[in-house]
């Protein structure tokens, strides 16, 4: 598999950067912080996306490599813009084996530990699907990074087969909706429905709804009216890299 090799070879290369996208708080369109997206210069191959690379680097067993670099790489780039804004968060997305890493915690401590860096600040986005591989492990390891501060966000939540009854036993502090339900917005008012039910009952479970996708005013002036806490998508910035995130942070914010 021509993808495959040239993936093995990408690290050595330094064929990867990472792209951030500010994540928006709906009362005040102040950034929260900003997730952490990573990106493979490939021209030959056509740039190809996570969503096509993750899952062999999965495979191999390269994601350990590559998702403790795309760690300390943002950690680096982010920071002293972290260090200055200690109310940011940096959200950074794990694959299903970084996840099921039982050192992982210890890891992440000591890097926030040698960055100075609050717990707090690291945000980690796992997907219902990785949870729903094992949830009481799943829980277990959840509690156990929540215990220590570290943040969490279930990603790509509506996606998968989770009911909304599990919602209440995860330890996550935010909930991310799919963009599939913000787009709609203004179109289906069923998708309207199950979004401000959604948003309503994370509040009551003491969690926190990040609406992605986020892509014309309407959608955003939805989001407000029904107290949605937190927003990304291309209406308020596209995804940039970690110099243009901070010129964007000091111009906006
Ligand atoms: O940025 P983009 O829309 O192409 O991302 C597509 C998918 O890839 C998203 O589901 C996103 O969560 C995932 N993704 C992006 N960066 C990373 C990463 O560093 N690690 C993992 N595991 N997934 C990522
Ligand atoms: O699954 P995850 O949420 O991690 O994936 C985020 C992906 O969504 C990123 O690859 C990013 O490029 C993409 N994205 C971010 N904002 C928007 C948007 O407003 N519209 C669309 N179509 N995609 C977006
Ligand atoms: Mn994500
Ligand atoms: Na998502």
């Amino acid at each position: 598999h021509h993808l495959r090799n040239q993936l093995h070879q990408a690290m050595d290369r330094r064929e990867f950067w990472l792209a951030y996208q500010p994540i928006i708080q709906l009362n005040s369109l102040q950034a929260a912080g900003m997730e952490c997206l990573l990106r493979w210069r490939k021209p030959q191959l056509g740039n190809p996306g996570p969503d096509q690379f993750i899952p062999l680097a999965e495979e191999s067993g390269l994601i350990h490599p590559l998702g403790n670099w795309v760690l300390q790489q943002a950690m680096d780039e982010m920071h002293e813009l972290l260090q200055q804004q200690t109310g940011l968060r940096l959200a950074i997305n794990l694959s299903p084996r970084q996840f099921w890493d039982q050192q992982l915690g210890n890891r992440l401590l000591q890097q926030l530990e040698t960055l100075q860096l609050l717990p707090t600040q690291l945000e980690l986005e796992i997907t219902e699907g990785t949870a729903l591989q094992d949830p009481d492990t799943a829980i277990r390891l959840l509690n156990e990074l929540k215990r220590a501060g570290i943040s969490l966000a279930m990603d790509d939540f509506g996606t998968g087969y989770s009911s909304l009854a599990y919602l209440q036993d995860l330890p996550v502090n935010r909930v991310k909706l799919d963009r599939h339900f913000v787009q709609g917005i203004g179109q289906d008012q069923r998708q309207e429905l199950i979004i401000t039910s959604l948003v309503r009952l994370a509040k009551d479970l003491g969690k926190e709804v990040v609406a992605e996708g986020v892509e014309t005013d309407e959608q955003l002036a939805f989001l407000q009216a029904i107290g949605c806490p937190l927003a990304q998508g291309y209406f308020f910035a596209r995804p940039m890299p970690g110099t243009a995130l901070q010129e964007w942070y000091q111009d906006k914010n």
